[in-house]
């Protein structure tokens, strides 16, 4: 079935209510820390307070004798067992043609700790109390080293001994580069006029409302072990688990990540804890549950962002863009994160040509260790720092060549598809006039210079903003990630299991962690068997009852799981057809299938969907020496390229000259997410990114002391979350190109409101100040900060 024609079925862009929102606000949900399993444990991770130290010694000896203690590990117990360190998946190349240094990344520390929180030992005992208590008896020896906290101190050398990793001694991971360097400067060159701009992508700290938690279970008659986690993506972390850290085959682990109250990147990773409770659960013969406190979330969790930026744009006398030049320092904290490497290079630089014709682009990014919590995907991933990146230099482009915000968009926008950016990505399909058009409509805009002269008129500035963001998910297709250094898959897999009675189970390789799979994913199903939804059951987040997946991230799970269903779906219909054309005593080529019945074409012959369910397991009429019985179809679908949903975003704020203090009056988002299963729900995620992307330009920010390596924001009261009334009432619309490769016609929509909010919020604040000679200003736009920068500007 063809995307147009599957967009035309019922149930496809319905609003229904999310059915799994009945347990989840009636108290029913099962996160992972309401499982208790029969005579658990508690773990208790004894985590370095320094940034960067020896471990002259690590005694344990009192910890162990501690009342309740069942026993305390340390990283000498694992080298002794035989445990490899945490793997990075994806292998960046520099420029010179060596690997990225990927130093050991131990699940115990074993000589050295290189962030606060960094694991030295983990202590479990009959009760979280006991386990706590004697974590504090755990004697550790520490002879603290000099620590970097950022790019400039990491690749400056300012700090003498502070080396992160020994195969790193100047803290350098890769250099990495995209683009055709001697076009692009022969271009800038002659360029009429050249925009300049340097700017921090500050470093976010995920806080997921539930906190990462797991519990490792170990069945002796068995031999097998079960990890239950707060994780996205079972069967990875799974595969990581056995073949690279743990030596197991596949078949002895068991993975389950129950209902997860929320991921945004940071539980798509395999962390040490995970691996600690799973060893130990054997190691120790109990079940041990670890729940993080928030304390430990902030320090442990890996964060997001943390670039520091220069970017040029070439432009003619027009505005029309020639040439852009962009030099990228990344900080990837302490060690490689699952897929942090990825992140600055293939999932950032790859971006960077966003919705404009900019016919030549070079990149070139350098990563860095630091002293720091590990820094990875967070909710948009490598995309937010090109859109950021991308869209403040638009604006400024703009203001320097006196033209509009929109105009100079405009100008620049790609109007025909497929286009082959010079940054390897080919966008398959889109129309960013028609986005810009519509949010300009949304933001009244003709509207604005009233609004402006009123603020004026009570002594406050109001200035507007934009941002045309383009972002790629669904990262594909395997060989063309692999030859770039994926050392994953990047497929999805769905199994259709058809009961007797018609009633349908679906197994995904997609994890919902507050998305709503279980709803949408049903409507697409019983919109293609013509059944009620509720005849169909959504089963996730299960390595014993999926047979794979690869989770969800990069907004991937319906455009890539919900085509891998769609797979299946063929394959159901096509055997289904048969029994039908058996049954109906017609050549199989005869039979229609349409709103859950089968029809004998041009007669008026026709069987229920549930009636062929009940021949397949009930064969007696049935072509047994052609046709298995059963009806149950797994398939698994690789996608042939990314989806580029993409949008203009339009910010309205105030200013108070007095205070610094912004307000977000307005914000009107236009996305084009191609064809929409459930409005409702893409716009609860769309709400969601915003509140995130607005928290990130105007709230968050993860501060570490530049000397000793303290994480200064370690909790809510450093650590500033959006609120509600941090908000406006958003104006949302979508514009829909469906997706050309896919068979749903559907782009993702998680994370587009974190890409391309930032920056709406800090070009609106420019726009506002402008005026005053306020040119630049870093996220966040504290109070603050937005005062210093208005009394710098002060002639
Ligand atoms: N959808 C739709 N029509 C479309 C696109 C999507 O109806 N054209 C629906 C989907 O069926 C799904 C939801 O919208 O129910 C999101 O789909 P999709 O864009 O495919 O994204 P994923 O389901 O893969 O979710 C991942 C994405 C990411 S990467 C982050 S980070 C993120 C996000 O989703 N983390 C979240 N949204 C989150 N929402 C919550 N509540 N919690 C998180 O941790």
């Amino acid at each position: 079935m063809g995307a147009s024609d599957f967009s035309k079925l019922p149930h496809i862009g319905e609003p229904l209510l999310r059915r799994e929102d009945e347990r989840f606000l009636t108290g029913a949900g099962q996160y992972t820390d309401d499982i208790t399993l029969g005579a658990q444990t508690y773990a208790v991770f004894v985590r370095s307070p320094h940034a960067h130290a020896r471990l002259r010694s690590v005694n344990i000896d009192a910890a162990k004798a501690a009342e309740g203690v069942i026993g305390v590990l340390t990283g000498a117990d694992v080298a002794a067992a035989g445990i490899n360190g945490l793997p990075c998946g994806w292998l960046i190349t520099s420029t010179n043609g060596e690997p990225m240094k990927e130093p050991p990344h131990p699940i115990l520390a074993l000589d050295t700790v290189r962030y606060v929180g960094d694991q030295v030992a983990m202590v479990v005992a009959e009760t979280l109390q006991q386990a706590r208590d004697a974590a504090e008896l755990v004697e550790v020896d520490y002879e603290v080293l000099p620590a970097v906290v950022n790019v400039a101190d990491a690749a400056g050398g300012k700090k003498p001994g502070a080396v992160v990793h020994d195969i790193a001694p100047d803290n350098h991971c890769y250099k990495w580069a995209i683009g055709d360097k001697a076009a692009v400067d022969a271009v800038f060159a002659g360029a009429a006029h050249v925009t300049r701009l340097d700017l921090v992508n500050n470093r976010l700290i995920p806080n997921a409302m539930e906190p990462r938690v797991a519990i490792g279970s170990y069945n002796r008659a068995m031999d097998e072990y079960t990890l239950y986690v707060a994780n996205q993506n079972p069967h990875v972390e799974r595969l990581l688990m056995t073949a690279f850290v743990m030596g197991l085959p596949e078949s002895k682990v068991r993975v389950i990540a129950p209902d997860v109250g929320g991921g945004f990147g940071s539980k798509i990773f395999l962390y040490a804890e995970d691996v600690c409770l799973t060893w130990a659960a054997k190691k120790l013969n109990r079940n041990i549950k670890w729940t993080a406190d928030r304390s430990e979330s902030f320090l442990t969790d890996a964060h997001g962002r943390d670039h520091v930026s220069h970017a040029e744009m070439a432009m003619d006398a027009d505005g029309k863009f020639l040439a852009m030049r962009v030099h990228t320092d990344a900080n990837l904290g302490a060690y490689l994160s699952t897929f942090a490497s990825a992140v600055p290079t293939i999932l950032y630089a790859t971006l960077l040509a966003g919705q404009y014709t900019t016919p030549q682009i070079h990149i070139e990014v350098d990563a860095w260790f630091t002293n720091t919590s590990p820094v990875d995907a967070y909710r948009g991933a490598g995309r937010p720092e090109a859109t950021y990146l991308l869209e403040r230099l638009v604006s400024r482009c703009a203001w320097e060549m006196n033209l509009s915000q929109a105009e100079i968009r405009r100008r620049n926008f790609i109007t025909s598809f497929p286009y082959q950016t010079p940054v390897a990505l080919q966008y398959d399909i889109g129309d960013y006039k028609a986005c810009m058009d519509q949010a300009e409509q949304l933001a009244d805009v003709a509207g604005f210079a009233a609004r402006r002269a009123a603020s004026e008129a009570k002594g406050l500035r109001r200035g507007l903003g934009y941002s045309s963001y383009i972002e790629a998910c669904g990262l594909a297709p395997s060989n063309i990630a692999g030859a770039l250094g994926a050392r994953a898959g990047l497929f999805e897999c769905g199994e259709v299991r058809v009961h007797p009675t018609g009633s349908v189970t679906v197994f995904t390789g997609s994890h919902s962690h507050g998305q709503g799979h279980e709803t949408t994913f049903a409507q697409v199903v019983a919109a293609r068997l013509g059944i009620p939804v509720e005849h169909v059951e959504i089963v996730h987040g299960d390595t014993g009852r999926v047979p794979f997946g690869m989770g969800t991230y990069g907004s991937r799970s319906i455009s890539v799981g919900g085509a891998a269903i769609m797979k299946a779906l063929d394959k159901i219909e096509a055997k289904a057809k048969k029994i039908a054309a058996h049954l109906m005593e017609a050549s199989d080529a005869d039979i229609d299938f349409a709103g859950g019945e089968f029809t004998v074409r041009g007669t008026d012959r026709k069987l229920p969907f549930a009636q062929i369910a009940l021949t397949a397991y009930v064969p007696h009429n049935y072509p047994l020496d052609k046709l298995e019985p059963g009806l149950d179809e797994t398939a698994f679908y690789d996608p042939t390229n990314f989806t580029f949903p993409a949008g203009t975003y339009i910010c309205e704020v105030e200013v108070d000259l007095a205070t610094g203090v912004v307000r977000v009056d307005r914000f009107s988002a236009v996305d084009d997410f191609g064809t929409i299963i459930n409005p409702m729900i893409v716009e609860g995620q769309v709400h969601g990114g915003l509140a995130q992307g607005i928290g990130q330009a105007l709230l968050e920010n993860c501060v570490y002391d530049r000397d000793s390596g303290q994480l200064l924001t370690g909790s809510f009261m450093d650590y500033a979350m959006p609120r509600a009334d941090d908000l406006p009432d958003f104006k949302l619309g979508t514009v829909c190109t469906p997706c050309t490769h896919n068979p749903l016609g559907t782009k993702g929509c998680g994370e587009a409101g974190a890409i391309g909010s930032p920056p709406a919020v800090i070009n609106a604040v420019l726009d506002a100040l402008h005026s005053l000679g306020v040119k630049d200003l870093d996220m966040p736009a504290s109070p603050h900060r937005v005062w210093e920068a208005i009394d710098a500007a002060r002639p």
